[in-house]
C-alpha cells in the first residue's frame, strides 16, 4: 500500500482529491485483493495521519470515521474482499435466495446491491453464478433491491431477460448466470441453490 502524501502547509486545495487517492492508490482498494487485518489497520492509520496533519481535515472528512477493524472482525471473519466503498463476502456454500439473504443479514449486511457498472464487473470477475439482492417477489415486474430502492435503470439483464416465468415456474429472483458478459443477470426460480455475495457498505 502506498504512503499517503500529506499536505503539511495547511492549504485546503486538493484535500478531497487526496481522500479519493487513498482508495485509488491503495493495493487493497483496487481489484479484489483479500483484506487483511494489517491492511485495514494501515487504512485507519493513514486516515489518522491525514487528519492530524492537514488542518482542513474536518471540513472534508466526517468527524467519526468507521472502525474498519470492527467491521473486519465481524463481517470479514470468514474472509472478505474490498472494492470501492464496500466489503464483500463470497459464499462457499449454495442456498436458495431467501436463505442466502438471511446469511448476509446474520453477518450484519445484505445481498449485494449493484450500484454501477464497476461493481457489476467486480461481481462478474469471480466467474460464478451468484444471487444478488434484486427481486420482484412483492410485485411482479417491479424489480426491487434489498435496500428498498426500485431498479430504475435498464440494469445488467442478459438480452431477453427478465423472462418472468420459465416452464411454468415463477422467476422472481436474480442471479448472475451469464457472468462472462457484463449484462449477466437472469431472473430465475428463487428456490434453486446458488452461491451468494453479501455487501457491507462502508459509509465514510
Ligand atoms: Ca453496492
Ligand atoms: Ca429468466
Amino acid at each position: 500500500m502506498e504512503e499517503l502524501a500529506v499536505n503539511t502547509n495547511g492549504e485546503s486545495d486538493g484535500a478531497e482529491e487526496r481522500t479519493v487517492d487513498i482508495y485509488e492508490s491503495s493495493d487493497i482498494y483496487s481489484g479484489h485483493a483479500a483484506v487483511t487485518q494489517s491492511a485495514l489497520n494501515s487504512v485507519s492509520v493513514n486516515f489518522g495521519f491525514y487528519c492530524t496533519s492537514a488542518c482542513v481535515c474536518n471540513e472534508h472528512l466526517p468527524h467519526s470515521l468507521p472502525d474498519l477493524s470492527t467491521i473486519a472482525d465481524h463481517f470479514c471473519k470468514d474472509g472478505c474482499k474490498l472494492f470501492s466503498n464496500s466489503f464483500y463476502y463470497i459464499s462457499s456454500d449454495k442456498m436458495n435466495w431467501k436463505g442466502s439473504r438471511q446469511d448476509c443479514r446474520n453477518r450484519g449486511a445484505d445481498l449485494v446491491v449493484v450500484n454501477n457498472e464497476g461493481e457489476q464487473a467486480f461481481i462478474n470477475s469471480f466467474r460464478r453464478i451468484f444471487w444478488i439482492g434484486l427481486t420482484d417477489k412483492e410485485e411482479e415486474g417491479t424489480w426491487k433491491w434489498v435496500d428498498g430502492l426500485i431498479l430504475n435503470s435498464t440494469g445488467f439483464w442478459k438480452t431477453g431477460e427478465p423472462t418472468g416465468k420459465f416452464q411454468g415456474k415463477e422467476e422472481d429472483c436474480v442471479e448472475t448466470f451469464f457472468h462472462a458478459m457484463i449484462s449477466s443477470w437472469n431472473d430465475v426460480d428463487c428456490a434453486i441453490q446458488r452461491h451468494w455475495i453479501c455487501e457491507k457498505r462502508i459509509d465514510f
